[in-house]
């Protein structure tokens, strides 16, 4: 399909309204992928520094030594937040900075610099959203086995105590974990991220390790009065590329491994009943005590949306046996995501059919598509990622007027960054970052994102283009 008709088909004539008043507005990113100065002021080294550090770790052999060079630019780059009248930042803190060797020893140095981003975001009217996990630790905790080593889930919760003491007064929103099928397929069942494996039992046990992990930081949260707390799930919608019957249970082994893996047992207090048969003797059980640890209740969802998966059965390889079918007429982001605004309406309503009124936030929603490599002039042209965030705003907003309880939206990315092991080839950010000279260009997707502040929603139907 050309990039027009797509364009005219998905930003359809105006439908009314705004988003809800106190609607939250925010961008996110993460350490790894911004900060740069990995090793700065005593940090240690973390499991993504080794990764990106080894030959082959990323697609353009690049690291995140300097990325977006935020750890040094993080005062310039709040007042760029400020001007495009964010309300939050999602930021996620570095682990190793904070516990440099994964042992007890803290470095308050790492401390600091979250402790002045907070107040320089707070100084600026923004509020602050921590991520406690978006990826990366300490690389030293992978000498004893990382996700699998039991005593990994304790050391997550320390150091979370450690954040929430020292943040907790400033910080609005506490997220514990983002995506933890990410990090449980990519790094143990793909092995595209670190540490690497193939391994079906792997992907089982460190899947509950992470659940665990989670309810221990949450509890970790509660004791030192932190609040709001929650999770961050990708979630995809998984369709049958055909009514057989063989792709039909393949969209539903697709769904139970990605999404309600994760999402039961926090929110349902037990896992997918086709979970076992999916894993098979890679299969982990969950205690009650388990169990009961990782369905605390949470103070809100964050939802993760990027596209959907129109799937077929493929015999392959466990433990979701399952493929994605590419379709002629749609269009795919430069990551090979399908472009699918309803999904975001249809997941943010399924949310409360399975799980009821639990207060939901979409923590990223974003796209790769090819910009330049330098920035022209004041504005860098990305039509594709203003109508691709367009038709996803209208999709929150639809969702929200069928009755999702959706509080607010994060832009992902609020710059370009290091997209993990593809490194520097794709760009999601709605500002643009130069790396050779890590200068900041608006690009029109971070424009037409003002005017959508601004407005509260209200360009969406038109009263002004971005
Ligand atoms: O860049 C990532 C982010 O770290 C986690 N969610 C998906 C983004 C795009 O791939």
């Amino acid at each position: 399909m050309s990039e027009s008709s797509w364009a005219e088909k998905n930003d359809p004539p105006p439908r009314s309204s705004r988003f809800p008043e106190g609607f939250l507005w925010g961008a996110a990113t993460s350490a790894y992928q911004i900060e740069g100065s990995p090793l700065a002021d005593g940090a240690g080294p973390s499991n993504w520094h080794r990764f990106t550090h080894a030959p082959g770790g990323t697609e353009d052999g690049s690291t995140g030594d300097v990325a977006s060079d935020h750890y040094r630019r993080a005062g310039g780059d709040a007042d760029l937040m400020k001007e495009m009248g964010l309300g939050a930042y999602r930021f996620s803190i570095a682990w190793s900075r904070i516990f440099p060797d994964g042992g007890n020893s803290i470095n308050r140095a790492g401390l600091d610099f979250y402790s002045r981003l907070v107040d320089l975001l707070l100084d600026r009217g923004i509020r602050p959203c921590a991520t406690l996990y978006h990826w990366d630790h300490p690389a030293a905790l992978d000498e004893r086995g990382g996700w699998l080593d039991p005593s990994m889930e304790e050391r997550f919760a320390a150091y979370a105590s450690v954040a929430f003491r020292a943040l907790g007064d400033r910080v609005s929103m506490w997220m514990t974990i983002n995506e933890p099928w990410v990090i449980a397929h990519a790094g143990f069942m793909a092995g595209v991220h670190p540490p690497g494996h193939r391994s079906a039992a792997e992907t089982a046990k460190v899947s509950r390790a992470l659940l665990r992990a989670h309810g221990l930081a949450l509890r970790a949260g509660r004791a030192e009065g932190a609040a709001p707390i929650g999770l961050v799930a990708n979630l995809e919608p998984k369709e049958p590329a055909s009514d057989a019957e063989e792709d039909r249970a393949a969209a539903e082994r697709g769904d139970i491994y990605m999404n309600r893996q994760y999402l039961d047992p926090v929110l349902l207090g037990r896992p997918p009943a086709g979970l076992p048969d999916i894993y098979g003797p890679a299969w982990v059980d969950y205690t009650p005590e388990d169990l009961a640890l990782i369905g605390e209740p949470i103070d809100f969802l964050g939802v993760n949306y990027y596209t959907r998966a129109v799937v077929r059965r493929d015999g392959g390889a466990l433990p979701d046996r399952e493929s994605s079918v590419r379709l002629e007429d749609s269009l795919y982001t430069e990551t090979g995501w399908e472009v699918h605004p309803e999904g975001l309406t249809r997941v943010l309503l399924r949310l409360k059919e399975l799980y009821g009124s639990i207060p939901l936030y979409v923590t990223e929603n974003g796209a790769a598509f090819p910009d330049p490599p330098r920035a022209e002039g004041e504005t860098v042209e990305d039509p594709l990622r203003v109508a691709y965030l367009r038709s996803h705003l209208k999709a929150a907003r639809e969702a929200i007027r069928r009755g999702a309880g959706l509080r607010g939206y994060f832009v992902w990315s609020l710059m370009d960054n290091l997209e993990w092991s593809r490194g520097f080839t794709k760009r999601f950010g709605v500002f643009h970052v130069d790396y050779a000279t890590q200068k900041r260009t608006w690009k029109r997707s971070g424009r037409f994102y003002r005017k959508v502040i601004e407005t509260n929603g209200g360009v969406l139907d038109g009263e002004e283009r971005g």
